[in-house]
């Protein structure tokens, strides 16, 4: 496509010195080199003799290119085209305000993934597949056959053939793409490929939000948090649902601790008490997953039923009066029932059932005193924040959870005010920020760069549009019916026969593996493509090595709010790897496509592209600017076309430094307070819902759910069982007798895996467990002890695992991480890696996502071989380097 490697003039090694700018740049040119920036200045590397070493190497800023939501900053230090050392941010000093974006323990351990054993050298065929489909494909062997090494003619040849064959035979709803189109550069490659050929079909419901994404727009209400400075001045943070020390590594943990030493006192509710609640909290609430609606309604009820606006003002009535609508009969749209109100269904005023702390006690498990506890607290303290990971609205009810929580913080004053906010985090977000981000540009967000800053390059549809699967019925509509609903709520037949795999291992991450595992063996073909012998790759026929992002250009990327990152080549590609827009366009060749349409840019033109319109704010806080300024002499150094601009840093700078951080203090013009504006004045400024106010009874809502075609849902938040619940874990409610499948057991992020990534690394095995978590009442009923191996059954598959007892999990409630590489026994169908798929069921949120964070099983003590360690366990290398 062009050269791969970056010159070291390009670096800008030899024209300037690395300390001249500084990374951490103060706003105006006249602070650069002021803010104590030490570049990459890192120990003299001393060498195996001891001395100091004569070639000391070059630091290379290295993505990190996990979905992990959080994006620390790593380099790589390269001597001799090896990478001898990884290091992270040391662009400007370390302090409270501005501190660095450091690197996790998994972006220090990169290079057991990228040279790790198990990483995929050349281009592979199954052994007894044929092209064709039928008979010769042998699918039944897919997971358990041979591989035999072929030449990339022969592999892209072979991919080529089928992918003609499908397309003659079943249309393009033939080839199905999991994982959603496109991604990251994945805009050049097979995705568009495939809509420039007429389509493919796709994935849709997401995995990570919930019911968020989708109820967030509908009710009005964003998935953001305040500014971290304004944080610092609340009084009381709950973390509900949210364990950061876990799930959002680096940062925001921290930052929460400077609100903390800043005197914000911390409360968690979750079913786990984390590592995040032992590090930040004076207060532990718990809670049942998929429970949370009912603690909510609970709330509400202490709320309304307490508060007298002279005595004990409790709710913000100006805010429901202003900017809300559906909380009583009196306020509600026209046309509506006003029996439908919300404060009505938590009296039980027409259902009988009053919502109070006792009752939802008996479904959440949470003391009734903790929930008057906590509404009370929360409606009385002026300053106070509910930050909401999405993993609550990951259940079947999620879509209710996200205007119980909505509603409840309207009540209690929660929003659009400094040191309050109440919302979702963004899924892994938050701190990035969506829309109150202080640099604009790179692609974390495919869909912002599109609609903010223009995609480097023209934007191709699907042709296919309402033809999306449901990620839920990706693989149920394979093995059992051949039917999905498609985006517009119609039937659709599965025409599926072929699977492309490619910067996903959805086989693994998405719901029912084992469901997976046979669609897979239905297939004509299944063509994957990665880095590492993941899920996806063990299952298919033609498996293509891929480089990593450091054997690639580089690629720009958000580092929370107010950093960005640009990432550069480190090595050469490995092996015979080659890029997925290397390989689209072989195949464009072969298929009849142009390459010139797939790929109008070079992957180099498309990264300044994105560089040059990356944005930065201003000082003033009012608007943005350039973040880099470019001159034809950096044009013709960097080999690319464009225009010369006026910027904050020079680009080549940027490039060579790899981090641009915002300079920040307490006070300064950057902070935002979410749905402030929106608070003072919502006339001027309303929500985009049709009645312009946060809607509490909202008639979209239940339109749009009952358009996905999944499920129904009530105008106004309602407390609704979750499928796979805590209900579900009896066979008698009434009387409390429990089931075959007794236990709740939801997904945890766990800090051994980023997903699948990393799952194979041995050192991140060995360092972070990966165990059954169980409460210790249930243990001792049960006999079980921590370590010993235990077999977990649900409806939907078996796995063993290691056990944790623990008095940190709620009891009756099991907890396991998510994103090990799953390892089927052939004999006994059970997986002892302990993918958390394989418990997962398909099942769906009210807004067609995913429902990981609740499911029902059952445990027994393992009567069969005890496992042994993971990390002692063999790679899936296939073939050895030459
Ligand atoms: N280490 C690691 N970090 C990651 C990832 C990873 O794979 N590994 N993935 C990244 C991505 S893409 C995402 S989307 C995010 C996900 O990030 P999160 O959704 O925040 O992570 P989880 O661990 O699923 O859940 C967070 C907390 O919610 C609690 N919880 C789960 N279900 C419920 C519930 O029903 N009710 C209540 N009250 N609490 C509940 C859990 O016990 C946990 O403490 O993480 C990102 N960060
Ligand atoms: N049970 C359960 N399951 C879950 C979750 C849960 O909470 N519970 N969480 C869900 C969440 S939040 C998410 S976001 C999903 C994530 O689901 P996935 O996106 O499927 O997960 P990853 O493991 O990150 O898979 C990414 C794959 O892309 C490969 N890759 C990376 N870069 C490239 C590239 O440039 N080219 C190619 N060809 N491949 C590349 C990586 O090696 C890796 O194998 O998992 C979901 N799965
Ligand atoms: S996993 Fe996330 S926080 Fe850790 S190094 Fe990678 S990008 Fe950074
Ligand atoms: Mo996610």
């Amino acid at each position: 496509m062009e050269e791969m490697k970056s010159s070291a003039l390009e670096r800008g090694m030899s024209r300037r010195s690395l300390l001249k700018w500084a990374g951490l740049a103060t706003v105006g040119s006249a602070a650069l080199g002021a803010t104590g920036c030490v570049g990459f200045n890192e120990k003299t590397p001393i060498s195996d003799t001891g001395d100091v070493d004569e070639n000391p190497g070059e630091w290379i800023p290295c993505s990190c290119w996990v979905d992990c939501g959080s994006k620390g900053f790593n380099k790589a230090l390269v001597k001799n085209g090896e990478v001898v050392r990884l290091g992270t941010d040391k662009s400007h000093e370390d302090s409270p305000d501005c501190p660095q974006l450091r690197g996790c323990a998994r972006g220090r351990s990169l290079r057991g993934m990228i040279f790790g054993a198990d990483r995929i050298k050349y281009p592979m065929k199954r052994k007894n597949w044929q092209p064709g489909g039928g008979e010769a494909a042998h699918g039944e062997l897919r997971g358990r056959d041979e591989w035999e090494r072929i030449s990339w003619d022969e592999a892209l040849d072979l991919i080529a053939g089928e992918i003609e064959r499908i397309l003659d035979t079943y249309g393009n709803e033939g080839i199905l793409l999991p994982g959603g189109v496109p991604q990251r550069m994945g805009d050049v490659e097979i995705g568009r490929l495939m809509y420039i050929k007429g389509g493919c079909l796709e994935q849709t419901g997401a995995v990570s939000s919930g019911a968020w994404t989708e109820m967030a727009k509908l009710i009005g209400m964003p998935e953001e948090q305040n500014d971290r400075m304004d944080m610092r001045s609340s009084d009381v943070i709950v973390l509900w649902a949210s364990n950061p020390a876990w799930s959002r590594a680096g940062l925001p943990n921290y930052q929460y601790l400077q609100c903390r030493d800043a005197g914000v006192k911390f409360i968690c509710v979750d079913p786990f008490y984390t590592p995040t609640a032992r590090a930040l909290t004076d207060d532990y609430i718990p809670i049942r997953p998929g429970t949370d609606s009912a603690m909510l309604l609970g709330m509400a009820y202490v709320l309304i039923s307490q508060d007298d606006p002279s005595t004990n003002p409790l709710i913000d009535w100006d805010f429901l009066e202003r900017c809300t609508i559906g909380f009583d009969a009196d306020h509600m749209p026209e046309g509506a029932d006003p029996k439908d109100n919300y404060k009505d269904y938590v009296l039980g005023t027409y259902d009988g059932v009053p919502k109070t702390p006792e009752w939802a006690s008996e479904i959440c498990g949470t003391p009734a005193k903790d929930i008057e506890r906590l509404a009370v607290l929360l409606g009385s303290t002026e300053r106070a924040s509910v930050i909401m990971s999405s993993a609550p609205a990951r259940t079947g009810s999620g879509a209710e959870l996200c205007q119980n929580l909505m509603t409840f913080g309207a009540m209690a004053g929660l929003i659009g005010k400094p040191g309050c906010c109440c919302a979702s985090d963004g899924g892994h977000a938050g701190f990035q920020g969506l829309s109150y981000s202080l640099l604009k540009g790179g692609q974390q967000h495919a869909h912002l760069r599109r609609e903010t800053f223009g995609c480097p390059i023209e934007w191709i549809n699907n042709p296919l549009e309402n033809r999306k699967v449901n990620v839920n019925q990706m693989w149920t509509s394979i093995v059992d019916d051949r039917n999905y609903v498609g985006l517009d709520g119609n039937i659709y037949e599965n025409k599926v026969h072929m699977i492309y795999d490619r910067q996903e291992n959805f086989l693994n991450q998405g719901p029912a593996t084992m469901k997976g595992i046979e669609a897979y063996r239905m297939m004509d073909t299944v063509v994957a493509q990665n880095l590492v012998m993941t899920t996806t790759c063990k299952y298919a026929d033609i498996v293509l090595p891929v480089t990593s992002p450091w054997e690639r250009y580089g690629d720009v990327t958000k580092g929370m709010r107010e950093s960005l990152l640009w990432f550069s080549q480190v090595v050469d590609p490995l092996f015979e790897c080659k890029s997925d827009a290397e390989i689209a366009a072989e195949l464009a060749d072969r298929i009849g496509v142009d390459r010139q349409v797939l790929q109008p840019k070079t992957e180099k033109q498309m990264v300044i592209d994105l560089v040059a319109a990356a944005q930065v704010i201003k000082e003033d806080g009012t608007d943005f600017e350039n973040l880099v300024s470019i001159t034809e002499d950096d044009l013709a150094t960097l080999g690319v076309e464009g225009t010369p601009q006026e910027g904050r840093i020079p680009i080549l700078d940027f490039k060579r430094e790899g981090i641009y951080s915002l300079e920040r203090s307490e006070g300064d013009k950057y902070t935002s307070v979410a749905l402030k504006s929106f608070r003072d004045d919502p006339e001027a400024n309303p929500r985009k819902t049709a009645s312009g106010k946060l809607e509490i009874y909202c008639q979209a809502a239940v339109d749009k759910v009952h358009a996905f075609g999944f499920k129904e849902i009530a105008p106004s938040p309602r407390y609704v069982p979750p499928v796979e619940g805590y209900e579900e874990t009896f066979s008698n409610w009434d009387e409390k007798i429990k089931g075959d499948y007794p236990f709740q057991i939801y997904s945890l992020h766990i800090p051994r895996h980023i997903h699948s990534n990393f799952a194979n690394v041995p050192k991140m095995r060995e360092a972070f467990d990966h165990p059954l978590y169980m409460n210790t009442l249930d243990a001792d009923r049960l006999g079980m002890e921590t370590g010993e191996t235990v077999l977990i059954t649900s409806k939907w598959g078996q796995c063993l695992r290691p056990l944790l007892v623990t008095e940190t999990i709620m009891p009756g409630v099991l907890a396991m991480g998510q994103g090990a590489w799953v390892e089927i026994d052939e004999e006994t169908g059970i997986d002892k890696a302990g993918c958390m798929n394989v418990l997962c069921g398909p099942n769906v949120t009210t807004t067609g996502y995913q429902a990981w964070n609740t499911c029902i099983c059952n445990v027994e003590k393992w009567n069969g071989e005890p496992l042994t360690p993971d990390y002692l366990w063999d790679s899936r290398e296939v073939f050895k380097e030459d």
